[in-house]
């Protein structure tokens, strides 16, 4: 018989971030430690046995900010009193944390290698995959593509995983990583890292308590629950009015794992703003105040070429509310949007890739040679394909 078992899985801290440093560096420490603030409160309320956290507590690599260490550590320390800590190697994370480690209680584990890791009280064995950094593999084996190789060596791991199988246990697979299938996502980047398909995956694990992409993302496709808890915050204007979150998973026997996210209130809301008139500066302030909602938050300026000048720059480099500031300028440029209008309105076929090609060459002052070769060269891929299409 399993045991009943509750996890708190949270991922992606990025303690030390400092957003939007091109226009208004805004430190996000204080935003931090009130989600986490947040995240120790629901803990103790919902009474987990077991927090997984899948990477990034740090955002620099090197040297994370002093009062970034000493949060991380304030925090973990304080969950671990009431529940076991497990904590897996993100790409953000600072390796040197072994003397960190040093002077955590034994309740916390940092796990920087492939060894599963059991806690027996509660009949859970945890699977660690750290983040696979590509330049770990580079020219080991040559003659072999990265990615085959990896898939290789991880294969090995997984083999060696199922001695530690036990009927009675979990089984949870905690990595740092991108599925493949979600590699669309703006942290995944096939250059630097190894992304894993859902065919090579190990088998019999009940759950997979995933980090590095930012987004709650459920992913149904593996032969086991896989998600992704989001971040403490929202970072990009890309995902403007998300919230960062965490999740709740409960374990009984014979039922699929239930997963509930809880959101932070204290993540700031972003939101953009279109600025099409000589809006004076009061109408504007008016507008953001209809607008801004809670503690915090951050707003992107979007604004027409024409209305710009330096005078109006300096103007809302200095606006701010009590709870709100502009933290982002877009200039919307009238020579890129008539440009972009003109390309959706040309209906791009093979036919018009040389054209295309051309119009690039005399642009860019490329010699008309090029384009010559580009037209019979492309005539020839196109001919082999349409022929081996047919034949
Ligand atoms: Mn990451």
């Amino acid at each position: 018989m399993k045991k009943n078992l509750k996890v708190l899985h949270t991922a992606d801290w990025h303690l030390g971030l400092v957003s939007w440093k091109g226009f208004k560096g805004i430190n996000r420490l204080e935003e931090q430690r009130e989600c986490l603030q947040e995240m120790l409160k629901i803990a103790q309320e919902e009474k987990v046995d077991l927090v997984l956290h899948a990477g990034d507590l740090f955002h620099q690599y090197h040297n994370p900010p002093r009062d970034a260490i000493r949060l991380a550590t304030e925090v973990l320390v304080e969950m671990s009193r009431n529940a076991r800590v497990v904590w897996v190697m993100g790409n953000h994370d600072w390796y040197a944390i072994e003397a960190l480690q040093g002077i955590f209680p034994n309740s916390i584990m940092v796990s920087k290698n492939f060894t599963p890791l059991l806690i027996e009280d509660f009949g859970v064995c945890i699977y660690p995959l750290p983040y696979l950094s590509l330049s770990r593999y580079l020219g080991k084996c040559p003659g072999k593509s990265i990615q085959e190789e990896v898939a290789e060596v991880l294969a090995e791991i997984f083999q060696k995983w199922q001695q530690h199988y036990h009927p009675e246990h979990w089984h949870i697979l905690l990595a740092h990583c991108t599925l493949e299938d979600l590699a669309f996502y703006k942290e995944a980047n096939i250059t630097r890292e190894i992304f894993l398909k859902t065919a090579e995956l190990p088998r019999g694990i009940d759950y997979g308590a995933f980090g590095h992409l930012h987004g709650l993302i459920p992913f149904e496709k593996a032969p086991f629950p896989i998600y992704y808890p989001s971040s403490l915050i929202c970072d990009t204007f890309q995902k403007e009015g998300e919230r960062g979150s965490f999740l709740i998973v409960e374990f009984k026997e014979g039922q699929k794992p239930e997963v509930r996210p809880y959101y932070f209130s204290s993540s700031a809301q972003l939101f953009s703003l279109l600025l099409e008139e000589t809006d004076t500066i009061n109408n504007l302030e008016k507008e953001i105040a209809s607008r801004v909602q809670g503690k915090r938050n951050y707003i992107r300026l979007r604004i027409k070429e024409e209305l710009l000048t330096p005078e109006f720059i300096s103007e809302i480099r200095n606006l701010e509310g009590e709870n709100w500031q502009i933290v982002s300028l877009e200039v919307l440029s009238h020579k890129v949007e008539t440009e972009d209008l003109s390309e959706k309105e040309r209906e791009i076929s093979k036919y018009t890739m040389p054209e295309l090609f051309k119009e690039y060459c005399q642009r860019n002052n490329l010699p008309e040679e090029l384009q010559g070769l580009f037209e019979i060269y492309y005539h020839q891929v196109l001919e082999e394909v349409e022929r081996d299409a047919t034949g």
